[in-house]
Formats: structure tokens, C-alpha cells, sequence
């Protein structure tokens, strides 16, 4: 396959409600969508990469520069290229893996298109529909916090995951529980917002019988995640800290994570994150695909990633409703608690051209030469 050009597609994409974790309050998504271009087929990748560096060090302005400057020229300077060649013609430029990420995804797609295979065929999914969970922000008091988890749950969502932060921890789990009873599949994320010193304020989470805390320290501290596994009950799970299928290996050999959230942007893709889906498989830890509010290209990816086998926890998942009034795709919708798997080639879903030039804030042709 030789691409003709890669284009670099920036949209403002409201969200229906302010989504508030440890690092930040939401209110708009700053979307980049590539699509590569091969003259006679397209392919899409969303870039997972939040407007500013707080969640991880990379975001949107610094992705689509990378892009332009030090990624696009490499693989369009390619004249046989193919999906797993593009990891090592990327690898020379350090780090930026959401932008790898995207890039990577969009010529998969194109390249599978081609073939006329789908994105979950291709990566060995065993299964056309996948259990969703969803990820409920930091609300002001516990009674709109009660609220949002009843409407979610009324609308079939399977597993809650409640943000959390200092301050607004055990108080929030403890009325989850108490409202809504034992049999709720219930798990929290601190996106790195504890300390080490924290431990007994953690430990008063054991308790409530939750699936799993998610990254309570921060991203480079596996030894700590460690030494805090050994003072909880609650498995801790690890997401920023994996940033790829080696830093999972040692994250499980340390004893840092007994689960881990798979997010193919954070680590460079789906091949990276087919291979720490498998390494995860064969040391039997569970796996859950996790989200960063993709619009409906970068989520058609993720539900094909999520039907793999190792991933038998619901995932950040959600429907397009969660995040969207209007998705860029045609809406992803719950059906019984879960989302059907694209069967279509590739990504198997297309943007809805009018909707996608309304949402289009930039776009920016990167020729081949
Ligand atoms: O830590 O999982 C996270 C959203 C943006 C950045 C980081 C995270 C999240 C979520 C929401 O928790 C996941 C989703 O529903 O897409
Ligand atoms: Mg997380």
C-alpha cells in the first residue's frame, strides 16, 4: 500500500454534561481525526489526546505537530507500507504515542478496508457485542451524584465506575452501595490523585467490595502501586502507568496491578494493544478496555479491541449519548446493557459527511512527495 496523504482533521465536539475527574472539568472535546488517504480508499484514527497535558504529558496541538513534522513524512515516504510496519517506522521519534496511535489506526483501517476485513476479525474478537460500563465524573454533592448513577443505570449500563479524588472517595462509594445495593458492579479511578501516604485513607475503600481502584498514584510509580497492593483488599488497576506491553509486563512481575485498563491510544495502538491483551491472557489477568470520550470512530476501534477474549470486565464503553448530543457517526447504542461490534470492513463505521464538516474547526492536507 503507498498513501497519498494524510489528513488532519481538528472538530469541537460539546459534551452533553461537564465531565470532572482528579486533573480537570471537561465541557468540550478538542477531537483530531487522520484519515489516510491511498487514491482509491480512506482510513480513520481518532487521536486520544486531551486538549491539555493532565492526564498524560501529550496533548491535541503537540499530537497534530508530530504528526505533521515527524510521523506523517515517514510513513509517506513508504512505497510497500502495511499496518505492522508503521510501529517501526515510527519508532525513531521518542514517546507520542496518541499521535502514533492515530496514525497507525488510520492506516490499518485503510488497509483493511481494502481487504475487506474487519477491525475485530483482524485482531481475533470472539465475540459481536460487548458489556458497557460507564464512567460517572466528580459531581458538587452526593445527591446529583445519586442521580447521575440511577439514570445511567436505567438506561442498562452494567458497571459503574465513580471518579474520585481527595476528599471525595469513600463518602460518594459508601452512598453508591448504600442506595443502590451489593450486587452493583462498582469501581473507582483516582487518575493518579493519592500519595503514598494515603494508604489508610484507601484502605477504608476495602469495605465496599469494589471490582478495582484505578491508578491511585502516580503514572511512573509502579514500585508504589506495589507497596500499596500488599496494604488493600481492593485489586488495584493500573492505566496511565501502562504505556505500553513492556511497562505491563513489569507492572504484573512487580506486583503493581492484578488488572489493567487497555487503551490503544495511550500505547501507541492496537497492535501494542493486542500484544498487552495477550501477555495480560497468559498471566491471567483480567483486562477492560478503557476510553478517553472518542467520538464514534475512535470507540468503533475500541468495541472491536473489547471483544477479545482476556477482556472480561465491562469497559469505559459507554454509548454515544453519554458524551454526545450528536456523535460524528452513527449514534453507538446500548442494546441490553452492551454495544454491538462494527462487522463492516475496517473500523467498519464512516462519518456522516455533513455532520463531520458542521463539527470542523481545521483541516490540513499532508501531501506525499
Ligand atoms: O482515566 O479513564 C480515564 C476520560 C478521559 C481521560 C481519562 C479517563 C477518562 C474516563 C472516561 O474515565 C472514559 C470514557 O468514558 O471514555
Ligand atoms: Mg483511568
Amino acid at each position: 500500500m503507498k498513501l497519498h496523504g494524510f489528513e488532519l482533521v481538528r472538530l469541537s465536539m460539546p459534551l452533553v454534561a461537564p465531565f470532572r475527574t482528579s486533573f480537570g472539568v471537561q465541557t468540550v472535546r478538542d477531537v483530531l481525526l487522520v484519515r489516510a488517504d491511498t487514491g482509491d480508499g480512506v482510513g480513520w484514527g481518532e487521536c486520544v489526546a486531551g486538549g491539555e497535558p493532565l492526564y498524560s504529558s501529550e496533548y491535541v496541538d503537540d499530537a497534530a505537530d508530530v504528526i505533521r513534522r515527524f510521523l506523517a513524512p515517514r510513513l509517506l515516504a513508504a512505497d510497500r507500507l502495511d499496518p505492522a510496519r508503521v510501529g517501526p517506522a515510527l519508532a525513531p521519534v521518542r514517546g507520542h504515542r496518541m499521535a502514533k496511535a492515530a496514525v497507525e489506526t488510520a492506516v490499518l483501517d485503510a488497509w483493511l478496508r481494502g481487504r475487506g476485513v474487519p477491525l475485530a476479525a483482524y485482531l481475533g474478537a470472539t465475540r459481536d457485542r460487548v458489556p458497557a460500563g460507564v464512567s460517572v465524573g466528580i459531581m458538587d454533592s452526593l445527591p446529583e451524584l445519586l442521580d447521575a448513577v440511577a439514570g445511567y443505570l436505567a438506561q442498562g449500563y452494567l458497571r459503574i465506575k465513580l471518579k474520585i479524588e481527595p476528599g471525595w472517595d469513600v463518602e460518594p462509594v459508601r452512598a453508591v452501595r448504600e442506595r443502590f445495593g451489593d450486587d452493583l458492579l462498582l469501581q473507582v479511578d483516582a487518575n493518579a490523585a493519592y500519595q503514598p501516604a494515603d494508604t489508610r485513607q484507601l484502605a477504608r475503600l476495602d469495605p465496599y467490595q469494589l471490582l478495582l481502584i484505578e491508578q491511585p498514584l502516580d503514572e511512573d510509580d509502579l514500585r508504589g502501586h506495589a507497596a500499596l497492593a500488599r496494604h488493600l483488599r481492593t485489586p488495584i488497576c493500573l492505566d496511565e502507568s501502562i504505556t505500553s506491553a513492556r511497562a505491563a509486563a513489569d507492572a504484573i512481575a512487580l506486583g503493581a496491578c492484578a488488572v489493567v485498563n487497555i487503551k490503544p491510544g495511550r500505547v501507541g495502538g492496537y497492535l501494542e494493544a493486542r500484544r498487552i491483551h495477550d501477555l495480560c491472557h497468559a498471566h491471567g489477568v483480567p483486562v477492560w478496555c478503557g476510553g478517553m470520550l472518542e467520538t464514534g470512530v475512535g470507540r468503533a476501534a475500541n468495541v472491536a479491541l473489547a471483544a477479545l477474549p482476556a477482556f472480561t470486565l465491562p469497559g469505559d464503553t459507554s454509548a454515544s449519548s453519554r458524551y454526545y448530543a450528536q456523535d460524528i457517526t452513527p449514534p453507538f447504542e446500548l442494546a441490553g446493557g452492551q454495544l454491538g461490534v462494527p462487522s463492516g470492513p475496517g473500523i467498519g463505521v464512516d462519518p456522516i459527511p455533513d455532520t463531520l464538516r458542521e463539527l470542523t474547526t481545521s483541516k490540513e492536507w499532508l501531501a506525499a512527495r
